[in-house]
């Protein structure tokens, strides 16, 4: 059975990812259960798992774990745009310095690397062409975030060329569906209709997103692995476009809300307007086809997950609004 050290394993995307790659691959999961990193998220596989409590910022921790590990994909990162315009320190440390640490022990034992990244490392569209992002397009990072996700993106291709690591990159698009963190604007809202709070909408609420299923995204993951091009990039992107105001108006409507019943507020600074990708390479040579091709009908599953989950949410929900509260 392949042996497959996944970084982040209990965060949002990582946790989903986990409790599928369990049915064929033996599974260890170092992660640092930062603010956004929750043991509960791995329950259903607590059994089937080794969990390891570390930073991948400790590069002897690293070292051991990538040494008996035939695979990694490392999702682990401070994941959240608004944090790092407040601190982006930890951005620095866990996605640059700790990806560092990953391809130095992903070099010394030839150890095959899937490096999970995002769209944001290549700016912002304008809300009035058609145009998307592609395999090609130059890189044009607008916070501290997708800077720090940029580097992370350069320095695997730098020890994919020159030293020959046995590298992948994805670059997908917004995530949404069960286990992501309420800071993020999806669970946000649908959280804060269910605390009878209204809804925050920075700026106009004109800014696009596109959103993929989590299921979906890992999908691709896992279809990379399977038959990607070592030293490629593929974007993944359900092609769901989407203002922040439909969202929030979408949400209001499942929860039987009036659909303008949210409050604008200040704009992020450096709020990039829309996002968007071209993922025909993923599909026509690996032959992804997402399943989620109903963004109203994954965002109603979505809030049907919250609604039944409201003890995995309450406590975070509370220190996450205090944070946005001494912020603003
Ligand atoms: P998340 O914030 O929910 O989870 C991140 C996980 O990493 C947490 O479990 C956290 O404890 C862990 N972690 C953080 N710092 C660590 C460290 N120093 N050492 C070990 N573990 C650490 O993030 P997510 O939304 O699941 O994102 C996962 C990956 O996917 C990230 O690399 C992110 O850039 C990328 N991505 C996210 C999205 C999205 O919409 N959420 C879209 C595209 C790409
Ligand atoms: O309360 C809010 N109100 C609001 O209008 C929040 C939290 C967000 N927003 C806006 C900002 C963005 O335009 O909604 C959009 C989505 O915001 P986030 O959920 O913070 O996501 P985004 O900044 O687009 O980044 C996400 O997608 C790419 C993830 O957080 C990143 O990890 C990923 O790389």
């Amino acid at each position: 059975m392949n042996r497959l050290l996944v970084t982040g394993g209990a965060g949002f995307i990582g946790a989903n990812f986990v409790q599928n790659a369990v049915r064929t691959s033996r599974v260890t999961v170092l992660d640092a259960l930062t603010y956004a990193g929750d043991r509960r998220n791995l329950e259903t596989v607590a059994d089937d798992i080794e969990f390891v409590h570390g930073d991948i910022g400790d590069a002897e921790l690293v070292d051991r774990l990538v040494k008996q590990s035939d695979t990694v994909v490392h999702f682990a990162a401070e994941s959240h745009v608004d944090n790092s315009l407040g601190d982006p320190a930890p951005f620095i440390r866990t996605n640059v310095v700790g990806t560092f640490n990953i391809l130095e022990a992903v070099r010394r034992y030839d150890v095959r690397l899937h490096h999970i990244s995002t769209d944001e490392v290549f700016g912002a569209l304008s809300l009035d062409t058609e145009s998307r992002f592609t395999e090609e397009t130059r890189y044009d990072p607008s916070s501290p975030y997708s800077a720090t996700k940029a580097s992370s993106d350069h320095l695997v291709r730098a020890w994919s060329r020159s030293y020959g690591i046995a590298a992948t990159i994805s670059n997908c698009a917004n995530n949404y569906g069960p286990y992501q963190h309420v800071e993020k604007l999806i669970p946000r809202h649908i959280t804060s209709v269910l605390t009878g709070v209204r809804p925050k909408v920075y700026g106009t609420g004109a800014n696009v997103r596109e959103w993929t299923h989590v299921d979906d995204h890992n999908a691709a993951v896992q279809l990379i692995l399977q038959n990607g091009r070592l030293g490629d990039t593929y974007l993944i992107g359900s092609g769901q476009e989407r203002s922040n105001k439909q969202v929030t108006e979408a949400i209001l409507r499942l929860l039987g809300q009036a659909a303008d019943a949210y409050d604008q507020v200040a704009d992020r600074p450096g709020h990039d307007l829309r996002y968007a990708t071209d993922s025909a390479k993923l599909r026509t040579e690996l032959g992804w086809i997402p399943q989620y091709d109903d963004f109203e009908s994954g965002l109603a599953q979505t809030i049907t997950w919250y609604r039944d989950h409201e003890p995995w949410w309450a406590a975070a929900k509370q220190t996450t609004e205090a944070r946005y509260a001494r912020r603003s």
